[in-house]
């Protein structure tokens, strides 16, 4: 009985396993080659030579046998499914905004968003950037400028909830610029870049007091927004005997429509969609939706795709299911803790971030640390994780210098409802053998940089041996 406590209650998963797919493990030589061939890039590595996936939480989720079923019912007429009034039900039921364009998945409601409400010369503030959405805006001819409070770009920092807004910080924008200048902020749920931290309650009822004094739109990203009330629930005070779906409906409620990639939340493997409360921009963008995702009532997706989201949505905002989700996160950074490894704090939802910075010191940061320390972690043992410093930031549009973000950071992510918690027990032991010979990790050089959202594609080489 040792270990046992008897005041001690564990979660455990809220269900059991009806299908797996089975892993395959590679020797260290075939690693060591297949990340040369990769360009020590892991998106460049093929899901064969994976062990264990933590590339990403996007599309990677375990669908339930509900959602399965719903696959087999998928009415795949051009026009009028049956599956997307089914979404839509679904949809006004949970986030409650008026109208609803399907889209293939986040980024191709990002690009309709952008379109319709950002003109050359904006300005479109941000509670920190993410890669496809300012790509979207800037193409739109606007400016993204980061408003998130100042914790949020500290990995040490404790703050609760690091994807708050300072509204400070949006008040100078807007008082420089002018609010006519201001079109919306973009306002991420569960702050991807930061580390998976969510914004409070109170920040985003100031925040819309704010906007609508000064007729700005609040568009939200509501990829992560469910985990993003779960956290809410968690830990602001008030919200403790609130259910994350009503939490998660408050929310929607003092914004002006979102976008949201349904690959993450809503536990499909594809999916999107743009939401709206007015009705000329709704119109507006279902006739977007038709040049670039699809008719308006399946938006580049299958019948089947909607009736898995609608069925995935309600899976979503079950409290067991997040609490077993964010408890394994959590899982697996306390682990990584308590062996010494610096990490993102506190702990956040769909990953663990490790700070390459304070990882490997001894390199600069165009040696691109996180790089490194992501394809070291795969040679270790065929671990994925994803770059998310540097190489992610990309170049500033003006100077076309690296922006050198101050988070450099290597994402372990956990797809939901995929991993055991043993899957946890050796990542983490395979992040403290190589954090245990750092000083062995050497940095890397760009040899091949693609124009746009350079880290999917770039390819690198090491500096030289250590
Ligand atoms: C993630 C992804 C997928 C991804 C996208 C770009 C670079 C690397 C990985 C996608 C998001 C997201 C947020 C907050 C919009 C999208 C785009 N995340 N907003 O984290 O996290 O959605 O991929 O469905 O187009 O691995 P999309």
């Amino acid at each position: 009985m040792s270990g046992i406590v008897a005041e001690k209650r564990s979660w455990a998963e809220p269900y059991k396993i009806k299908s797996v797919e089975l892993l395959r493990m590679t020797t260290r030589a075939e690693r060591e080659s297949i990340i040369a061939e990769a360009g020590h890039n892991t998106f460049l590595i093929k899901s064969r030579d994976v062990y264990i996936d933590l590339l990403t939480d996007s599309g990677t989720a375990a669908m339930s046998d509900r959602q399965w079923a719903g696959m087999m019912v998928g009415d795949e007429a051009y026009a009028g499914s049956e599956n997307y009034y089914n979404l839509e039900a679904a949809f006004h039921e949970h986030y409650g905004y008026r109208y609803l364009v399907p889209t293939h998945q986040g980024r191709g409601a990002e690009n309709i968003l952008s379109q319709l409400l950002v003109k050359p010369g904006d300005y479109v503030p941000g509670n920190m950037y993410f890669t496809t959405t300012r790509l979207h805006q800037e193409r739109a001819g606007g400016t993204f400028v980061d408003v998130i409070v100042d914790e949020a770009h500290d990995p040490n920092s404790e703050h609760p909830f690091k994807g708050d807004v300072d509204i400070g910080k949006l008040d100078r924008l807007v008082r420089q610029v002018g609010a006519q200048r201001v079109p919306y902020i973009s306002l991420e749920a569960n702050v991807n870049m930061a580390g998976g931290q969510p914004f409070s309650m109170s920040n985003l009822r100031e925040l819309h007091g704010y906007c609508q004094t000064h007729g700005i739109l609040v568009m939200l990203d509501g990829t992560r927004v469910i985990e993003n009330a779960y956290f809410i629930k968690e830990r602001e005070p008030g919200y403790a005997s609130k259910s994350v779906k009503s939490i998660l409906r408050e929310i929607c409620d003092l914004t002006d429509g979102a976008t949201v990639s349904a690959k993450k939340d809503l536990l499909v493997n594809i999916g999107g969609f743009l939401a709206l409360n007015d009705e000329e921009l709704f119109k507006q963008a279902q006739n977007l939706a038709v040049i670039y995702e699809g008719l308006h009532t399946y938006g580049g997706l299958a019948g089947r795709d909607m009736e898995a989201m609608a069925q995935g949505l309600r899976e979503a905002v079950m409290e067991t299911h997040q609490a077993a989700r964010i408890g394994q996160v959590r899982y697996l950074g306390e682990k990584l803790q308590s062996a010494g490894v610096p990490i993102v704090k506190p702990i956040g939802s769909h990953g663990v971030f490790i700070d390459a910075a304070a990882f490997l010191p001894h390199l600069d940061r165009d040696e691109y640390p996180a790089q490194a320390l992501a394809a070291a972690i795969y040679v270790e043992a065929g671990i994925r994780a994803m770059e998310r410093g540097n190489v992610s930031a990309g170049r500033d549009p003006q100077t076309g210098d690296n922006r050198r973000p101050n988070l450099e950071l290597v994402r372990l992510t956990i797809p939901r409802r995929v991993y055991t918690q043993a899957h946890m027990d050796v990542t983490a032991e395979c992040i403290a053998r190589v954090h245990a010979q750092r000083d062995k990790v050497g940095g890397l050089r760009m040899t091949y940089e693609p124009e746009y959202l350079r880290f999917f594609q770039a390819r690198f080489e090491p500096i030289a041996a250590r």
